[in-house]
């Protein structure tokens, strides 16, 4: 590994850290180094917060070193626009007599896009860009971002458990734990840092969950989708328990279901429940059109989506391209059971960035190659940061 690799690295690794607390921004890192030696690091620690450089720039002050003449290495273009929350970066690293900036990839948002590199460039820093291989991984570390800002959709992981003979529940389509407790754990952090979390009316059916992030000191989990274009969703189901202020349940459903008559008296019970309805429509197989679904602006609105699907609901995100990364949780037992409902298979533009062994279970990770979230077949900073929490 080169200089550049190493310190653009040690950079991405640092961006990694802000996961769960920076979106909708993206993360970013910033390594300060001075013939080949560190001597100031940081990173975007939260929404609203100090940016990657300007914490580099004080670690370094705090270590007692001068950034003058140093080399910044950051993961994203310095930012170079006002009116937001912090001061722009660029003219700091200008005043701090940086001589050099690395840079791993632009940044997307249009009022900056190259407009930083060039502030930079006229006030004398040498700026150059890492090679391609390394690019796509800066890109890969702030897929959400860049999605959101290209097309207004969230970053998708659909995550759900199987067996070791490919079950997702037991005889009969029978309730059962299939992972164990430090995966479980895992779900729950995972979920906490998405916006929202999704899932078909079967599993609010079959296993009632209140689908809300629990045992975690963070979390920005505060919506619920259910797709049931029926509206079969029972209005005392578990999941509208946590309604409130902040909280909110939002079913998605068809328009036959509002027309049938009965529908109405279900429909009241559910806004009593707390639910917010949202009409959207079907498709030829009698299911809700994913994609009518995402054109919703309350869909666009959100950077990071959970999806945990059953095997119908899997297959509609696999049909329409939106699913960016599986996680699926794969346990060392066995139902042995042909009535026992299996998992779908993996579509092949899927590739495989990690398998993690977690409890007596196995994480896999895997991200669409076809996505237009897609840059590099890295692990995620998800799957990063669980695996060394697991050393
Ligand atoms: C950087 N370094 O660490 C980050 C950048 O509202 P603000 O002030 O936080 O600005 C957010 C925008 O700044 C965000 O949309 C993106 O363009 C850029 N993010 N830029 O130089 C950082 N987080
Ligand atoms: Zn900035």
């Amino acid at each position: 590994m080169n200089a550049t690799e190493h310190m653009i690295r040690r950079a991405i690794r640092l961006a990694m850290t802000g996961r769960g607390r920076v979106e909708p921004n993206p993360m970013v890192g910033c390594v300060l180094a001075r013939d080949g030696r560190v001597i100031g690091e940081g990173y975007h620690t939260h929404f609203g917060g100090p940016h990657a450089e300007p914490q580099a720039l004080a670690d370094c002050m705090a270590r007692g070193e001068s950034p003058a003449g140093a080399t910044a290495y950051v993961t994203l273009e310095p930012c170079c626009h006002v009116r937001k929350k912090t001061p722009p970066c660029a003219p700091r690293l200008i005043e701090a007599k940086i001589a050099k900036v690395v840079l791993g990839c632009l940044d997307p948002n249009p009022a900056v896009n190259g407009n930083g590199v060039a502030m930079l460039r006229a006030a004398g820093i040498d700026v150059s860009r890492v090679d391609p291989a390394l690019e796509a991984e800066c890109k890969q570390l702030i897929a959400p971002f860049l999605l959101r800002t290209c097309c207004r959709r969230p970053y998708v992981t659909l995550k759900w458990a199987e067996t070791a003979d490919g079950k997702i529940a037991g005889p009969g389509g029978s309730r059962l734990q299939i992972t164990g407790e430090p995966a479980n754990q895992l779900v729950h952090l995972l979920r906490s840092r998405s916006d929202a979390i999704m899932v078909g009316v079967n599993t609010v059916l079959a296993d009632d969950p209140q689908l809300t992030a629990r045992g975690v000191e963070h979390s920005r989990l505060h919506t619920r989708i259910i797709l049931d274009s029926k509206l079969r969703a029972p209005a005392n189901a578990r999941i509208f328990l946590a309604s409130g202020e902040k909280e909110r349940t939002i079913i998605f459903h068809s328009p036959a279901a509002a027309a049938n008559p009965p529908a109405d008296e279900r429909i009241s019970r559910l806004l009593n429940a707390g639910a917010q309805l949202i009409l959207r429509g079907e498709n030829p197989n009698d299911r809700l059109s994913l994609t009518d679904v995402f054109e919703h602006s309350l869909l666009s609105d959100l950077s990071d989506l959970m999806v945990e699907p059953g095997p119908a609901v899997a297959q509609s995100f696999f049909e329409s391209g939106l699913a960016h990364r599986l996680w699926i949780f794969r346990s060392a037992r066995r139902v042995n059971d042909d009535s026992a409902p299996s998992a779908i298979k993996v579509p092949s533009e899927y590739v495989v960035t990690g398998h993690m062994k977690i409890g007596d279970d196995v994480l896999t990770e895997y991200l669409d190659t076809k996505s237009d979230a897609f840059f590099a077949a890295v692990p995620s900073a998800d799957f990063v940061l669980a695996a060394e929490a697991l050393m």
